[in-house]
C-alpha cells in the first residue's frame, strides 16, 4: 500500500451521484464532476449521458450543504446550443474568479475542419441558472483537453512595470515530438492577460512514472496552500487505468515544480472504479477545502461520481516528502 493512500480516503458510502433511470438525459452515466464551495453551498456540474448512440454528454446540476448528499436540479443545467458543442459538453471543472464562477468543458466539434476535434470551452455564470459562454479558448489542432483555470490572477513585475497574468493548466495532446521537448501528451502551463487568450506555454507535468506513462492531464482546478499551489492530476497506465497523483507548484512563480508524488494518490480498486461504462478509471475534477479537509471530487469508471477526503496539511507533507 502506497502512503499516498492512507491520506486520501475514500468516502465509504461512495457512490454519491449515480444514474437517475427516470430522467433521459442523465439516465445512464454521471460522472467527472467539477465541485466548488461557496457560502456554504458546495456546487456541482456533472456530466450526463442519456443515450450510447450518439454519446452526446450534458451537463447537470446539483447542490449540497455537506459535500456528501447532493441533490440535484430535474433539468439539464448547461446544454449543447452552439455550433462547436453539438457533439457534447464533458468535464466540467469550475473555479470562482473575481466573484464569477467560471467553467471549462471538453467539446467535440467540427467546426473548424470536417472532422470532430477536441477543444475546451469556457461559460461564466453567477447563480448556476444562467450561463454566458465565451467560446473556444484553445488552439486549433492542438487537441486540448483537462484545462482547469487557478483561482487568482498572480502578479508580476516586468521592467519596472507591474501586472497580473491569469494562469491555466491545459494538455495539448499533439504538443509532442523533439520540437516540444516531449515525447507523450502532457501538462502545461499557460499564462496569459485574459481568461481567454494564453500567450505563454511552459512545459510542466510530463509523464514519468509507470501508473502515468501514456498521458498525464490535469484534474482539479489548483489550490494555494501555504506551501505552493496543489495540484491533482491524472495519469494513464499503458493498460489504460487511469489513476490520480498530486503535485505542488511554487505560489508565486508556478513553473516552478517544488513537490511530486510518485506513486498515484488514488487508483481504481472499488468496484464503482473497476467496473462501469470504461473500465478502471479514477477521474478527479473537483476539489474544495473544508475546515481544513480536501474534498476531491472524482468520476468513477466513466458512470458515477466519487469522494475522497484527505487532510490538506498531510497530503501537502505527503507530496513534499515524495520529492
Ligand atoms: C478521458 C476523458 C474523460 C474520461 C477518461 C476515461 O480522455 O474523456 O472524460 O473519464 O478519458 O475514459
Amino acid at each position: 500500500m502506497s502512503g499516498g493512500k492512507r491520506v486520501l480516503r475514500r468516502y465509504p458510502k461512495n457512490p454519491i451521484l449515480v444514474p437517475d433511470k427516470n430522467n433521459w438525459w442523465e439516465s445512464k452515466a454521471v460522472f467527472n464532476c467539477g465541485v466548488l464551495y461557496d457560502h456554504k453551498i458546495f456546487h456541482m456540474l456533472y456530466r450526463a449521458i442519456g443515450e450510447y448512440e450518439n454519446y452526446v454528454s450534458r451537463i447537470g446540476y446539483a447542490c449540497s450543504s455537506d459535500g456528501f448528499n447532493f441533490e440535484r436540479r430535474e433539468d439539464i443545467a448547461f446544454t449543447p446550443s452552439e455550433q462547436y458543442e453539438r457533439y457534447g459538453m464533458e468535464d466540467p471543472r469550475l473555479v470562482k474568479i473575481e466573484n464569477r464562477y467560471y467553467i471549462t468543458y471538453v467539446v467535440l466539434s467540427d467546426y473548424v475542419r470536417q472532422k470532430p476535434e477536441v477543444f475546451t470551452a469556457l461559460a461564466t455564470t453567477t447563480d448556476f441558472r444562467k450561463f454566458t459562454k465565451l467560446g473556444i479558448i484553445t488552439s486549433n489542432s492542438a487537441d486540448n483537453k483537462d484545462v482547469v483555470l487557478f483561482p487568482d490572477r498572480l502578479s508580476y513585475v516586468s521592467a519596472g512595470v507591474k501586472g497580473a497574468s491569469y494562469f491555466s493548466l491545459h494538455r495539448p495532446s499533439t504538443w509532442i515530438g523533439s520540437a516540444y521537448g516531449v515525447d507523450r501528451p502532457s501538462i502545461w502551463l499557460g499564462e496569459g492577460e485574459s481568461l481567454t487568450s494564453v500567450g505563454k506555454h511552459t512545459l510542466l507535468i510530463k509523464p514519468e512514472r509507470d501508473w502515468e506513462a501514456l498521458k498525464v492531464g490535469a484534474g482539479i482546478p489548483p489550490i494555494k496552500t501555504k506551501k505552493g499551489w496543489l495540484v491533482i492530476y491524472h495519469g494513464v497506465s499503458h493498460d489504460k487505468v487511469y489513476s490520480a497523483g498530486a503535485a505542488l507548484l511554487d505560489v508565486e512563480q508556478p513553473s516552478r515544480i517544488v513537490g511530486r508524488t510518485r506513486s498515484p494518490i488514488l487508483e481504481p480498486e472499488e468496484p464503482y472504479e473497476r467496473f462501469g461504462d470504461v473500465n478502471n478509471v479514477v477521474f478527479p475534477t473537483g476539489a474544495c477545502v473544508v475546515n481544513k479537509e480536501l474534498y476531491v471530487y472524482y468520476g468513477g469508471a466513466d458512470k458515477v461520481c466519487c469522494l475522497a477526503i484527505a487532510n490538506l496539511d498531510a497530503l501537502v507533507e505527503h507530496i513534499l516528502k515524495e520529492g
